[in-house]
C-alpha cells in the first residue's frame, strides 16, 4: 500500500528563558552500529534490506552540533546554512556579528533539541563537513561543497551520495532498518519488522513525542531507545533521507504534531528539498570504523581463499 502525505506542521513552543553558549569547533556525533547485514526486506513494504553494516546517529542532529558547524564554515553564509527562524521560539540558534565575522550560539535552552529550519541541502552540507573532518573555513569544496555529496546547483540534477562516503544522510533503507527491524530470532516480531520505530506494533505517547501532546520538540533522547539503541526515530521531528521520492526526498518517522500513522513503517512521505520548517531535521549515518571494516575485508578474503583452496 502506498500512502503519500505532504505535511506542514507548525507549533508554538514555550519560551523557556534565554541561555546561550558557544559550541566547540570539534564535535562528536554518537552513533550505534546497525548489524545483521544482508537482512531481508520487510515483506509488507519492500524496504529495510541493507547489505552492509553501518553506523547511525544515536539521536537527531542537535542545535549544539549544528552550531559548531556554523561556527566552522559560516562566518559568511552564501548558501544559507543559517535560517533566522532558528532564533525564534521554536529554534535554538542565534547569530551575532556582521557578514564576514558571523558567530553562532545555542539559544532558548535548546542546545540539546534537534536542529530544525534546515533544508535537504543544508543537511547534505553538514554531512560533507563531517566527511571532510570538520574543517574550519569558507564554504568551499574542501569544507561543504564536496565530500559525501557533490552539491548540485541545478535543481534538475539530483544530489546523490558518492561511493566513498564517510558520513551521509541515511537512505530510506538505512533509516527504515534502524527504525523497524529486529530479527525474530533476536526477540523481534515474527516477520522481523515492527510497525513502529519503538520496536513495537502498538504505541502510546509515553513512548515517543507525537500527536501534539507536548506541542513541540523535546530534547533528543527523552524517550526510550529502540532495539538497535536509536532514539526518537518515532516522532519529535521528521528526518530527511537522501532517497528521491516524487520531486522531493523521503522523510521519515513523523513529528511531534503528527498522528501515529505517520510513524508507521507503511507511511511514505515526500519532503520538499528546499523547505526549512520547525518540524523537520535529520540524523546521519557513518561507515564503520576502519578496524571493523578491515576485519570484514580480511574475513571475506579468507572465505574467498577457502573457496578457491
Ligand atoms: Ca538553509
Ligand atoms: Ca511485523
Ligand atoms: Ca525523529
Amino acid at each position: 500500500m502506498l500512502m503519500t502525505r505532504f505535511v506542514t506542521v507548525t507549533a508554538l513552543a514555550a519560551f523557556a528563558g534565554l541561555s546561550a553558549s558557544v559550541a566547540s569547533a570539534s564535535i562528536t556525533i554518537p552513533t550505534v552500529p546497525i548489524g545483521n547485514p544482508g537482512n531481508a526486506a520487510d515483506a509488507s513494504t519492500g524496504f529495510g534490506s541493507v547489505a552492509y553494516t553501518y553506523n547511525i546517529g544515536t539521536t537527531e542532529v542537535t542545535n549544539e552540533q549544528y552550531t559548531a558547524f556554523l561556527n566552522a564554515v559560516a562566518a559568511t553564509d552564501p548558501n544559507g546554512l543559517y535560517n533566522t527562524s532558528m532564533a525564534g521560539p521554536t529554534g535554538g540558534i542565534t547569530r551575532s556579528g556582521a557578514d564576514g565575522s558571523y558567530t553562532y550560539a545555542t539559544a532558548n535552552g535548546r542546545g540539546n533539541h534537534p536542529v530544525n529550519f534546515v533544508s535537504f541541502q543544508d543537511s547534505v552540507r553538514f554531512t560533507n563537513w563531517l566527511h571532510n573532518g570538520q574543517p574550519t573555513g569558507p564554504q568551499s569544496d574542501s569544507t561543504t561543497e564536496t565530500g559525501a555529496y557533490a552539491i548540485s546547483t541545478d535543481p534538475s540534477v539530483p544530489t546523490s551520495r558518492n561511493a566513498n562516503w564517510q558520513w551521509a544522510l541515511p537512505n530510506e533503507n538505512e533509516w527504515y532498518k534502524a527504525a523497524y527491524h529486529q530479527p525474530a530470532s533476536q526477540g523481534g516480531d515474527t516477520d522481523d519488522y515492527w510497525l513502529y520505530p519503538t520496536s513495537s506494533n502498538t504505541i502510546t505517547t509515553a513512548q515517543a513525542n507525537y500527536g501534539g501532546v507536548i506541542g513541540g520538540a523535546t530534547p533528543v533522547g527523552t524517550y526510550a531507545a529502540n532495539f538497535y539503541g536509536v532514539y526518537d526515530m518515532a516522532g519529535n521531528i521528521f528526518e530527511r533521507t537522501d532517497t528521491l521520492f516524487f520531486t522531493g526526498r523521503r522523510i521519515m518517522g513523523g513529528n511531534w504534531g503528527t498522528g501515529e500513522s505517520f510513524l508507521q513503517s507503511i507511511a511514505q512521505i515526500s519532503g520538499n528539498v528546499g523547505s526549512e520548517n520547525p518540524s523537520t531535521g535529520f540524523r546521519v549515518v557513518q561507515v564503520p570504523a576502519p578496524s571493523a571494516m578491515g576485519l570484514v575485508a580480511v574475513g571475506g578474503l579468507l572465505a574467498a581463499r577457502r573457496r578457491h583452496a
